[in-house]
């Protein structure tokens, strides 16, 4: 399965919801599947894709989507145990799982020698996971998450096929661009 052609498919399948994506491909393919004020492409920031997805599902009701990377989330693997302990409902990871740390060389990471990322989440206390390694298991896995209480952790077993361009995003405004998505417009008068 290519990385991009499963982030159309969860991206059509979230309707609006927030999808925060991990920094690099991710982010870049989640741009031009699709771009739109709830991608909150977090450039830069290794590692904290899900933790903000988690911060972000603990303040809302709403379903929250995090597209995180095999590298980054063994980076930070407390965050899987922080989801595990918290369990939000509206939580759903999915990780893109390319058994390498792509953009530094595609040096292969912990999944390609034995790390098994939803063992990981199960041992975290995560009680709905699966793993993926074709579309139509994706779609399932995906919808099945988003009708049913989480959290969900998915991990999508990827083809690295080569890159897209880098999308023109700026986290100044991929901030204001997302909050406003929460906040009621100012009126004249207000
Ligand atoms: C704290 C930190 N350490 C290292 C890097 C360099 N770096 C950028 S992307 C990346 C690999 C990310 O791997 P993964 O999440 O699997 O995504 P992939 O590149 O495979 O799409 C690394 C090591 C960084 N940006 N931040
Ligand atoms: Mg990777």
């Amino acid at each position: 399965m290519r990385r991009f052609e499963a982030t159309q498919l969860v991206l059509r399948l979230a309707g609006d919801s927030p999808i925060v994506s991990n920094l690099g491909p991710s982010s870049d393919e989640l741009w031009h599947a699709g771009h739109r004020d709830r991608n909150f492409y977090t450039y830069g920031n290794m590692g904290l894709c899900s933790s903000i997805a988690l911060g972000m599902a603990m303040a809302t009701d709403e379903q929250i989507i995090s597209l995180d990377g095999d590298g980054s989330i063994l980076m930070n693997m407390g965050t899987v145990a922080s989801i595990g302990r918290e369990k939000p409902k509206n939580l759903t990871v999915i990780v893109w799982d390319n058994e390498q740390w792509g953009q530094t060389g595609g040096q292969t990471s912990h999944t390609g020698t034995g790390t098994d990322l939803e063992q990981v989440a199960r041992s975290c206390g995560i009680a709905r996971t699966k793993t993926v390694t074709d579309l139509e298991d994706l779609e399932a896995a995906v919808t099945e998450a988003l009708a049913s209480d989480g959290p969900n952790f998915i991990v999508a077993k990827i083809e690295e096929a080569g890159y897209l361009s880098v999308a023109p995003v700026e986290p100044e405004f991929t901030l204001y661009r997302f909050r406003n998505t929460f906040v009621a417009p100012r009126q004249p008068g207000d």
